[in-house]
């Protein structure tokens, strides 16, 4: 399978809150890293580096003024003097949510954020642009008929940013960019199936309303995992996009043997819905040992994984999102990709 990658991911590292202090985040570049020194060292097949797009490619899937947010974000907060990571400290909750945008990078940190998880410094928006672009070339050699399926190295991640805010490691969401780019690209109806431990609330506000592309996400239950507040089963779509959005939040502890029935159920949804491109979120956090993740997938039922995606016979771009055991992280996506090609 034909994989994109950057170099310049390793541009972003950062911190993180984790139990009440500030830590290197989990999300570091050593993870793109092995990904990619597994991918070559099991022969999938060509690798490349990305193409530059269009930023139309970028405000297609998000605010103009978020993405300009992104850009100057860095530079603003350092004129005001700091040099450690920009993080925001204040959110504009329920009630607030309607106010202006404030003029204070202090302000606008919290207003384009879901969390405090997602420091801007000097290398994130080179690296995130990298990553969103990792992901537009997938699409691209996928959407021509060049290849059947493509795995974006996309680091960072992106699922849980949306349409104007940023969280959880994510700032551009390259998944939901990739499924829109191949509508701008003319494929009638795209799928975004999230595997990640964790709910793609970013792609599921992406794309909320509208019928045309479908999203389905298997995750840890936000009732007691991250990111809490989106995930539910009765979030369905709105609007237009009624019935295009299908979550199935799952207990601690899921294993493969209770996961594959929910993928083949979330799969027939996805068929159903007549989709003619399939973007995969792929987080490998839903291993076993993952250090902040809670389901019991093991090493070999990533290739089960793959080999069940590829029954749906659609064209695939697999888009890289979790996983943080360093160790193991490249053995479980090669064989996801290993088992979508055996298949
Ligand atoms: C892309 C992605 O996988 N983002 C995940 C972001 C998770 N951020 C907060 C996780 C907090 C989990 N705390 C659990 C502690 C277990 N010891
Ligand atoms: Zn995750």
């Amino acid at each position: 399978m034909l994989t994109l990658h950057s170099p310049r991911h390793a541009l972003h590292h950062g911190t993180e809150l984790k139990d009440g202090t500030i830590k290197p985040s989990f999300e570091h570049p050593q993870r793109a890293d092995t990904i990619l020194a597994q991918v070559r060292a099991a022969g999938l097949g060509e690798l490349r580096t990305e193409q530059p797009h269009d930023r139309a490619a970028l405000v297609a899937a998000h605010s103009e003024r978020y993405v300009q947010f992104l850009e100057t974000a860095w530079a603003r907060w350092t004129a005001t003097g700091r040099q450690h990571d920009a993080l925001p400290l204040v959110w504009p909750v329920r009630e607030g949510g309607q106010a202006p945008e404030p003029e204070h990078i202090d302000g606008q940190l919290g207003f384009y954020a879901m969390d405090a998880g997602a420091p801007i410094n000097g290398g994130t928006w080179p690296a995130v642009q990298a990553s969103a672009h990792v992901a537009l070339t997938a699409l691209d050699a996928v959407a021509s008929g060049e290849q059947r399926a493509a795995f974006a190295l996309c680091r960072p991640p992106g699922h849980h940013a949306g349409p104007e805010y940023a969280g959880g490691y994510c700032y551009l969401n390259n998944a939901a960019i990739a499924a829109q780019h191949a509508r701008t690209l003319g494929v009638g109806r795209v799928a975004v199936l999230d595997v990640d431990f964790h709910h793609g609330n970013g792609t599921q506000a992406i794309f909320y309303r509208r019928p045309d592309v479908f999203f389905a996400s298997l995750h840890g239950d936000p009732l007691r995992s991250y990111p809490y507040f989106w995930g539910h089963a009765d979030e369905t779509g709105a609007g237009e996009g009624l019935g295009a959005n299908a979550n199935y939040p799952l207990p601690h502890g899921t294993d493969w043997a209770a996961y594959s029935p929910v993928l083949t159920q979330a799969l027939a949804r996805i068929r159903a819905h007549g989709a003619e491109l399939l973007v995969v979120s792929l987080g490998v956090d839903t291993f076993e040992h993952d250090p902040i993740s809670h389901f019991r997938l093991r090493t070999a039922d990533y290739l089960r994984l793959g080999q069940q995606i590829a029954s749906a016979g659609l064209p695939t771009v697999f888009v890289m999102e979790g996983g943080y055991l360093v160790d193991d992280i490249g053995r479980n996506v090669v064989n996801v990709l290993r088992g979508f090609e055996d298949a």
